[in-house]
């Protein structure tokens, strides 16, 4: 791993913008100390440069002509023992905007660099204190929107992510030494695998691997929530139902068909679960102009990316060729018929309904004007997921690069398993097996590029 990075010292806001009770600036590196020390006039009589670690000092921050800006509290990490591993220094001043601005202004005016997004969690991960998948998680924890997602974050940052890959590498290597001692000398008694237990241990590995993957799928909906579409004619209630869930006025809500253009997207988290809900313009039978036809696209390209589809009927009409059209798109779905408009007088019901969609769909029947049957649709759509009930086991894969990374390990095992059930080149084998460990070590960041650098820290704010 390469360690050359500019080792300057970086300063930023840490808190978000805006008012709060109190901001926070923080410095990381080599000057960071001394740069604090030449605008800090502590209370007690202190030689701030000399303070020991971890120790808090009251005081205040001054400009060049020595006029008061702020009382602050002033923390001191000394390296090695701090976030960067760096010196890092926190000015907790008044909240606001105005304070924390001058106080950034006035560090800058002493050589300190504004950082980049994400560049002290960088540092972290440069310096070698945390591992890649370790520093997702921390952004993984600000981003977090529920408590399960925040928990599962939190493990990773805990390094329990990435010592099951640890552990995956060990058996990799382990399995890669024995190959090449079976097949250097094949009669040797002392060699402690036979070509059997070896054949089992590549089974075991591809199972970890596999079953990791898998756990991708619930690793995504608590980190992106369950992509929830409501689709229906229009004028059935679906920007309603959006707005009801929502418990506030959201999208809007007309007797004119067609209101609804765009596609609306809405983050709910209904019993600790969190649905990435989105009200689609209704798919009329003949679109009539351009607008139309725009909306209709965007709505059918929803109902793809959908995890789970909220099919709204009107139970006070007859069901219709447009209500049966778009059910066909979406049946292949996870689905739930919400039957709307129950205070009105019935034209259809439920059995009407499983008519054409059979016995195995979800049907509820509700009134979004009484407000009658939304507890148990909220109820519906959590036990889509997990059953209604979570009960994590084991680490989940929660990203896109991990799994792809995983499966790239995976594919490699495969080709290096078929060799070996072949008896094909070992030299080839052992490529595939090195290959997969280079997959691993790239996971956790042992091999990395700018790019793979770039596209995670971009994503953090200024100031982690
Ligand atoms: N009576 C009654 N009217 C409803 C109900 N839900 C929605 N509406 C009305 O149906 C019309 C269309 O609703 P809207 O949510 O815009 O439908 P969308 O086109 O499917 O988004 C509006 O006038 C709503 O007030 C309901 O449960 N009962
Ligand atoms: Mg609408």
């Amino acid at each position: 791993m390469s360690l050359i990075y500019e080792k300057d010292t970086i300063c930023a806001i840490s808190t978000p913008i805006g008012e709060g009770g109190i901001g926070i600036v923080r410095l990381s590196g080599d000057n960071a100390i001394q740069i604090v020390d030449s605008i800090f006039k502590p209370k007690s009589k202190i030689n701030f440069l000399s303070v020991p670690s971890h120790t808090i000092h009251y005081g205040h921050i001054v400009d060049n002509n020595n006029t008061i800006i702020d009382e602050v509290l002033v923390c001191l990490y000394r390296a090695p023992r701090s976030y960067t591993t760096e010196d890092i220094v926190e000015i907790n001043t008044h909240g606001g905007i105005v304070l924390t601005r001058r106080i950034l202004d006035i560090l800058i005016n002493k050589d300190a660099r504004l950082a980049e997004p994400g560049e002290f969690t960088k540092r972290a991960f440069l310096n070698g204190r945390i591992d890649l998948p370790q520093a997702e998680a921390v952004l993984d924890i600000i981003k977090a929107k529920t408590d399960l997602s925040a928990k599962a974050a939190l493990e990773h940052l805990e390094g329990q992510f990435s010592s099951c890959i640890d552990e995956v590498r060990s058996r990799l290597v382990a399995l890669c030494a024995h190959i090449e001692a079976y097949v250097d000398f094949p009669d040797e008694d002392d060699i402690s695998f036979n070509n059997e237990q070896l054949s089992d241990e590549f089974k075991r590995v591809e199972e970890t691997l596999a079953t990791m993957i898998d756990t991708y799928k619930n690793g995504e909906i608590l980190r992106e929530g369950v992509h929830t579409v409501i689709v229906g004619k229009p004028n059935v209630g679906k920007s309603s139902l959006l707005n009801t869930l929502l418990n506030r006025d959201r999208a809007i809500v007309s007797k004119i068909p067609g209101t609804t253009r765009d596609a609306l997207e809405e983050l709910i988290e209904i019993h600790g679960i969190l649905f990435r809900l989105v009200d689609t313009a209704g798919i009329m039978k003949t679109p009539q102009h351009e607008l139309d036809y725009l909306s209709v696209g965007k709505t059918q390209q929803h109902y793809e990316k959908g995890d789970l589809i909220l099919f709204v009927i009107d139970g006070s009409q007859a069901l219709s060729e447009a209500d049966q059209d778009i059910y066909e798109k979406v049946r292949k779905k996870h689905c739930i018929i919400v039957l709307n408009k129950s205070d009105l007088k019935k034209c259809i019901n439920e059995k009407d309904v499983r008519v054409w969609c059979g016995d195995d769909v979800s049907i509820i029947t509700i009134s979004i004007v009484n407000k009658s049957g939304i507890a148990a649709l909220e109820k519906k759509m959590v036990n889509f997921v997990w059953s209604g009930k979570y009960e994590q086991q084991g680490v989940l894969v929660m990203r896109y690069r991990h799994k792809k990374m995983l499966e790239k390990a995976l594919m490699h095992i495969r080709d290096a398993y078929l060799l070996f059930k072949q008896k094909g080149e070992i030299e080839l084998l052992s490529c595939d097996l090195r290959d997969a460990l280079n997959a691993l070590k790239e996971l956790v960041g042992e091999i990395y590029s700018d790019e793979i650098l770039n596209s995670i820290f971009n994503e953090f704010c200024v100031g982690k």
